[in-house]
């Protein structure tokens, strides 16, 4: 059984959320996902998100390729989560390749392409500008 963990905010999800967890789902047997609360988003942001973790939660967990979904409370907690979660392999987008590479002493770490052209904060612009 490999257990494959990944992290995010998934704040307006969006097409580059589906294919970043659809591929992250295809490495292993099981996908769980660390969910960024309201509060660690504030901290990193200093805005908070658009939709609020309960909202951004649901809609991870009713995704058929997520197994199990959990709250990140704390960037400085990735590898009790991992640890806690038995993952075997941690899958990231691209933006944070090397930021995560301290963790290869307990798990495989793979950064994985980004889709080009979509991110929340170009349909923030575009909907606001409408
Ligand atoms: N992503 C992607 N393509 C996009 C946009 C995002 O592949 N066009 C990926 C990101 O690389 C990330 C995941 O989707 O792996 C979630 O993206 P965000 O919600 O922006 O996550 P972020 O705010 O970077 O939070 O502990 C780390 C944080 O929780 C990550």
């Amino acid at each position: 059984m490999k257990r494959i963990i990944t992290f995010g905010t998934y704040d307006v999800f969006h097409v580059g959320h589906v294919n970043l967890l659809q591929r992250a789902a295809a490495l292993g047997d099981q996908l769980i996902v660390g969910v960024s609360t309201d509060a660690l988003n504030y901290s990193k942001k200093q805005r908070y998100p658009v939709y609020n973790q309960n909202d951004r939660m649901k809609i991870i967990n009713s995704l058929r390729y997520v197994n199990l979904c959990f709250e990140e409370e704390s960037l400085e907690k990735k590898r009790d989560y991992i640890l806690q979660y038995n993952a075997d392999t941690l899958v990231m987008g691209d933006d944070w390749k090397g930021k995560f590479d301290e963790f290869k002493d307990i798990c495989e770490v793979v950064y994985l392409e980004r889709t080009p052209s979509v991110s929340t904060t170009q349909i923030i612009e575009v909907i606001s500008s409408s």
